[in-house]
């Protein structure tokens, strides 16, 4: 082992999780020059990667993988070695207690920390990049690092012997490589040397401007941002579903209305997806219950947006004995795989236990065993015998559709994303259904 007084460069690094975030992020440090060494409890992952292999989709990863792989400066394991710096990049799932409300399930990360537990020497730095509830670092990470007996550097002029920050990661699936490196980071330290430590270990990769703080205000920080988002997209949905009564498009409504200097609505659809915005307002809401009450109902609303979409898919397919829908999509969001929480399965879900013919389809997805329904080949066969095309996910493999080349029995589709240029279908005899944009008006 060399010990933390070597030069940056010199330094190793043992990333525990080689999930959507730790194994861009190991990648991104042996590429530029750190000699990491990547761990993963999971079998399949370390002999994939050890083949070469990248088990995540992700725009340019595959390349960036391999590059760190045969430069040798990036092994996987099973298991941690003892390094300079560890970075703990786990899932943080939601658990149900029986009597209570949705919770950070942190055992990943206590399981992560007590695995680093007997590698740890002093001088250590180590990192949390998984989102967590507030106070986790302080209350449950630190504890568990000081059992190894070495004591956690805390507040300002303390010594101490180990480093801790919490640094939680800001990327966006999709776009991780790009935003690993231009996004801001912010860096919450148990002391700020631990947080000057940790920012000086990012700069090798990061252009982007890296904030310090202290942990807890650094957890905070990454909850607030994704509440911020699930609130503003709660609102959207909200709107769109006034619009629906009201008989006015809400698409056109949002349209004009951003065009305020001080206005930017967001995006309705059939819900909110993704392992974090869905998930994160939660680890916020645990924090101070009584407070959290635009969280919670903004959490409500998205997750009642699939029960919205099956309530139209009802709606125009009624009078049909066994009506079959070919449902487009079942990622969480455009162009990636990740199907986690994706509103689009909840949907098709949903269909199927109620009674209706699904035929689901998806460009990035090639199998969905839990699915409870047919997962068509290919869209031809997906629209083939429908009565109803339900668009759940704006891929652009189905904005690029040819409603003229289509061969289905379908008179009708519903865009739940307005992704499709509904015109060109009305024009090959499709009639466009837009989600929010006044259907229930009648009702
Ligand atoms: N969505 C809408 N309407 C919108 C925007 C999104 O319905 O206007 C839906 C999407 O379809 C999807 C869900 O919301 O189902 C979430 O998608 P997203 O693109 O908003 O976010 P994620 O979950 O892919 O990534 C977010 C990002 N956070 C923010 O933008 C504040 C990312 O920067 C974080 O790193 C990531 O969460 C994370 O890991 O926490």
């Amino acid at each position: 082992m060399i010990d933390a007084t070597n030069a940056p460069g010199d330094q190793r690094l043992c990333v525990i999780g080689l999930g959507y975030i730790g194994l861009p992020t190991a990648a991104m440090f042996a590429t530029s020059g750190t000699t990491v060494l990547g761990v993963d409890i999971n079998p399949r992952v370390v002999q994939t990667l050890k083949q070469g292999d990248v088990h995540i989709a992700e725009p340019g990863l595959n390349t960036l993988v391999r590059a760190a792989l045969q430069s040798g400066k990036l092994s996987v394991a099973a298991a941690p070695e003892p390094a300079d710096v560890f970075i703990i990049s786990v899932p943080t799932p939601t658990g149900h207690p029986e009597d209570g409300e949705v919770q950070a399930d942190l055992r990943h990360v206590r399981a992560a920390a007590e695995a680093v537990v007997p590698m740890l020497r002093a001088g250590n730095l180590v990192i949390l990049e998984s989102t967590v509830p507030p106070r986790t670092t302080v209350d449950l990470l630190i504890p568990v690092l000081e059992t190894s007996g070495l004591r956690v550097s805390c507040g300002d002029g303390d010594g101490g012997e180990l480093f801790v920050v919490h640094c939680p990661e800001r990327v966006l699936p999709g776009k991780i490589l790009d935003e690993l490196v231009s996004n801001d980071r912010i860096a919450g330290g148990a002391s700020p040397a631990a947080a000057r430590r940790a920012e000086a270990l990012y700069r090798r990769f990061v252009s982007g401007e890296i904030f310090l703080t202290d942990a807890t205000t650094a957890e905070m920080v990454k909850l607030m941002e994704n509440t911020f988002r699930d609130v503003n997209i709660a609102l959207a949905n909200e709107f769109a579903l006034i619009a629906d009564r009201i008989g006015v498009n809400v698409w056109e409504a949002i349209g004009l209305a951003n065009h305020h200097p001080r206005v930017n609505i967001l995006r309705p659809g059939p819900g909110v997806g993704g392992h974090c915005i869905a998930v994160d307002p939660w680890f916020l809401l645990q924090a101070a219950p009584q407070d959290a009450s635009v969280i919670r109902r903004s959490r409500e609303i998205n997750d009642g947006m699939p029960d919205y979409v099956v309530r139209q898919v009802r709606r125009l397919t009624a009078g049909i004995a066994t009506p079959s829908i070919a449902c487009l999509g079942l990622a969480y969001k455009a162009n990636v795989d990740d199907i986690r929480e994706s509103p689009a399965v909840e949907v098709v879900e949903r269909l199927s236990r109620d009674g209706f013919h699904v035929s689901a389809f998806d460009p990035h997805v090639a199998e969905a065993p839990q699915l409870a329904c047919h997962l068509a080949p290919s869209l031809d066969v997906a629209v083939a015998d429908a009565h109803l095309i339900v668009v759940l996910v704006d891929h652009r493999e189905f904005a690029a559709i040819d409603p003229t080349a289509l061969m289905t029995s379908a008179r009708t589709v519903l865009d739940t994303r307005q992704c499709l240029d509904l015109a060109a279908w009305r024009a090959a005899g499709i009639e466009g259904v837009l989600l929010g944009a006044g259907m229930l008006r009648d009702q």
